[in-house]
């Protein structure tokens, strides 16, 4: 049996890439963060698999990570964990380096030291490229060969972690994969993302459980958005080949935020201008507005397809809220 190691298990992916892994018979080590509260909502429903261990875990602690690769010398390695939203990392910019940059460092580091034959994988994204894209045939798009021009305090901590994996790959021999990205949401999403906010807003007012209105900040921006389900699989399908190498992850489709908004308020028959309130509060101090990936090395040398729509993940996540509400 093959063990797997997760970091952010109690996140969207670690969740979702647990139990894929579950069902492929590894066991899997779920690192988790201790709280005062229980934040176990999006993995309560496998916490009893038979093939699962959760163990307490800070990524910025090099200690913990010493021991723990030590204790399990895992074939695989997953780094989930992040502080992932954008907007925080301007209000927090050195918590987001110490998570997102010197974290990675940490685990890189034990892996060279304990278990040097651990395939690793580490969470990179979209958000690397900041405003930059590659024009071709008046398209504009971002692959593997776009150069990276982060636009906040957490693109430039991913962007670090990646150059490391890239050295640890070249200098050290580690089998390190950077997946990039673009965004993914799902009925786990947390609640202080765009589409997630959107969807539990419509849920909570379709059943009357608010009268107010939706504070949100810029429409205008673009994303690649896809479903959570069909990226972990990408990430196992990196570890799984002969060579280590880098993958733009996205759907090649783009949409707005005004998009989204407008798709999800007609699966009610509802106009959002009736709802929503534009408050500056939720503008990002440096905004990326542009994003999508072509994800054509990884479908040549993957296999991997994206298969979930943007009009059925949205569906999924409306109607998974509608039941929590
Ligand atoms: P989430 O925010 O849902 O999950 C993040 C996880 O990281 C949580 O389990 C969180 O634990 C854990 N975590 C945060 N800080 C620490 C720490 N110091 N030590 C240990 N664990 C910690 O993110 P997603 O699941 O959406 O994203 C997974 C990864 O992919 C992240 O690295 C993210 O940056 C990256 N990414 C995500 C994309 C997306 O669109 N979802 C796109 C591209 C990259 P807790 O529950 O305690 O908060
Ligand atoms: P993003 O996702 O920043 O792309 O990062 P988010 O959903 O936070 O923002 C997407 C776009 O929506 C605009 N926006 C708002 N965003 C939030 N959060 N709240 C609002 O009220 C709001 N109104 C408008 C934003 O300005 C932005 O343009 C996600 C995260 O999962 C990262 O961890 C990941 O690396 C990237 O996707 C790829």
């Amino acid at each position: 049996m093959r063990t797997a190691l997760v970091t952010g298990i109690t996140g969207q992916d670690g969740s979702y890439l647990s139990e894929f892994l579950l069902d492929k018979d590894y066991k899997v080590v779920g690192l988790q963060r201790r709280s005062s509260s229980n934040n176990f909502s999006r993995i309560k429903h496998f916490l009893n698999h038979p093939n699962l261990i959760i163990e307490e875990y800070d990524l910025t602690d090099p200690s913990t990570t010493n021991r723990i690769i030590q204790k399990y010398q895992p074939e695989e390695f997953y780094n989930l964990a992040a502080q992932s939203h954008v907007g925080t990392s301007f209000d927090q910019p050195t918590t987001t380096f110490e998570i997102n940059s010197v974290g990675v460092i940490n685990i890189l580091e034990s892996i060279r030291n304990f278990s040097s034959h651990t395939k690793f994988y580490q969470a990179s994204t979209s958000e690397m490229f900041g405003r930059n894209y590659t024009l071709k045939d008046g398209k504009k798009y971002q692959d593997e060969n776009t150069t990276m021009l982060p636009q906040s305090p957490y693109g430039v901590a991913k962007l670090a972690s990646y150059h490391m994996v890239q050295i640890y790959r070249s200098s050290y021999n580690i089998f390190g994969c950077s997946g990039i990205l673009f965004n993914h949401e799902s009925p786990r999403r947390g609640e202080n993302f765009v589409t997630r906010k959107i969807t539990k807003y419509l849920a909570n007012l379709i059943k009357n459980k608010t009268s107010e209105k939706l504070y949100l900040g810029n429409l205008d921006s673009y994303r690649d958005w896809g479903h959570a389900k069909d990226y972990i699989e990408a990430m196992y399908l990196m570890l799984q080949q002969k060579n280590p190498s880098d993958y733009i992850i996205a759907t090649g489709e783009t949409h707005s935020v005004r998009e989204f908004l407008t798709k999800a308020f007609e699966y009610f028959n509802l106009d959002y201008n009736n709802y929503v309130v534009i408050d500056p509060k939720f503008y990002r101090p440096s905004e990326v507005d542009y994003l999508l990936g072509d994800p054509s090395k990884a479908k040549s040398i993957l296999g991997w397809n994206n298969k979930i729509s943007f009009n059925e993940l949205i569906n999924d996540m409306i109607i998974s809220d509608l039941n929590n509400a």
